[in-house]
C-alpha cells in the first residue's frame, strides 16, 4: 500500500492511510487490547509515531467512556494514525447498521471498521448506509490467523468477490496473504512466539509482508513488552524493510516523523 507499489484506490480513508505509511514508513499497525482507558492512551502516546493504524476493542475494556474517544482522535490527529475499531460486525444489515451507529457510535470515530461475511452482502450495505455518509471504510474478514479455523479457500474467494462489488466502500481485506489488488491487514504477527494458549498463530513481519501484507497488525508483542515504544520501533522497522526487499528498493535508514 505505500504509494511505489500500489494501484491508487479511491476512497478517502485510503488515500489518507497511504499518505501516512510513505510519509512515516510505517506499515505497523498496533492491536492495544489493553484493559483501561488510561493504559489505552498512555499507549497509543508512546507507539503513535512508529504506527499509521492503532486497532480498538473499545468493547473489551473495564472503562472505556466518551472522554476516551475524544483523547484518542486527539492523539490521532497529533501522531498521524488512524483508528480502526476491530468490531467484526456479524449480523444482518439491519442490525449491524444500529451496532454501528448508537451505543458508543463507532461510525462517528473509526474510520476504518470490518465485518465477517457469513450473513452475506447485506451487511456491507446495512454498513455502508452510515459508512460512506461520513467517510468511513470497510475491511472485510477473508482469512483469520487462528487455528482450524473455517474460512476455507472457497469461503475466502466469495469474500474476494463481495469487496469488488463494494470497491467505494471495501479498501480491503483481514487476511494472511494477498488477495486481489485490495489492501490486506495481517494479524498475527510476532517476532518471538509462534502461538499462545488459546489458538493463535504467529508470523514474523517478515513473513506477514512476503505472503502479502500491506499492513502487519501487531498486540501484544508490543503492548505487553516492557518498552512499547522502542519494540513499536523494531516492528516499524522490520515491516518497512521487509517491504523494500519484497518490492527490490535498497534497505533503507529509517527516520521518525510524527
Ligand atoms: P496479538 O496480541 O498480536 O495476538 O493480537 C492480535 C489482534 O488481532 C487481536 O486484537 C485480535 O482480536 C486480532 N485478530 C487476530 O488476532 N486474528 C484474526 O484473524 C483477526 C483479528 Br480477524
Amino acid at each position: 500500500m505505500f504509494s511505489a507499489t500500489k494501484p491508487k484506490i479511491k476512497n478517502p480513508v485510503a488515500i489518507q492511510l497511504q499518505e501516512i505509511m510513505d510519509r512515516k514508513k510505517t506499515n505497523l499497525c498496533v492491536a492495544a487490547d489493553v484493559d483501561t482507558k488510561k493504559e489505552l492512551l498512555e499507549l497509543a502516546d508512546a507507539v503513535g509515531p512508529y504506527i499509521c493504524v492503532l486497532k480498538t476493542h473499545h468493547d473489551a475494556m473495564d472503562d472505556f467512556d466518551q472522554d476516551t474517544i475524544v483523547q484518542l482522535q486527539l492523539l490521532a490527529a497529533r501522531h498521524g494514525f488512524i483508528i480502526f475499531e476491530d468490531r467484526k460486525f456479524a449480523d444482518i444489515g439491519s442490525t449491524v447498521h444500529k451496532q454501528y451507529t448508537k451505543g458508543y457510535r463507532i461510525a462517528d470515530w473509526s474510520p476504518i471498521t470490518n465485518a465477517h461475511c457469513v450473513p452475506g452482502p447485506g451487511i456491507i450495505d446495512g454498513l455502508r448506509i452510515a459508512g460512506m455518509k461520513k467517510g468511513n471504510c470497510l475491511l472485510l474478514l477473508a482469512e483469520m490467523s487462528s487455528k482450524d479455523n473455517l474460512a476455507n479457500a472457497e469461503y475466502t474467494s466469495k469474500v474476494v468477490a463481495m469487496a469488488e462489488q463494494n470497491e467505494d466502500f471495501v479498501i480491503g481485506f483481514i487476511g494472511q496473504r494477498r488477495l486481489g489488488d485490495k489492501l490486506v491487514f495481517t494479524p498475527g504477527v510476532q517476532f518471538v512466539e509462534k502461538s499462545d494458549s488459546l489458538g493463535q498463530q504467529y508470523k514474523t513481519p517478515e513473513e506477514a509482508v512476503a505472503n502479502g501484507a500491506d499492513v502487519i497488525i501487531v498486540g501484544r508483542g508490543i503492548y505487553a513488552n516492557a518498552n512499547p515504544a522502542a519494540e513499536a520501533r523494531r516492528y516499524q522497522e522490520a515491516g518497512y524493510q521487509a517491504y523494500l526487499k519484497l518490492s527490490g528498493q535498497p534497505a533503507a535508514r529509517m527516520t521518525v516523523s510524527g
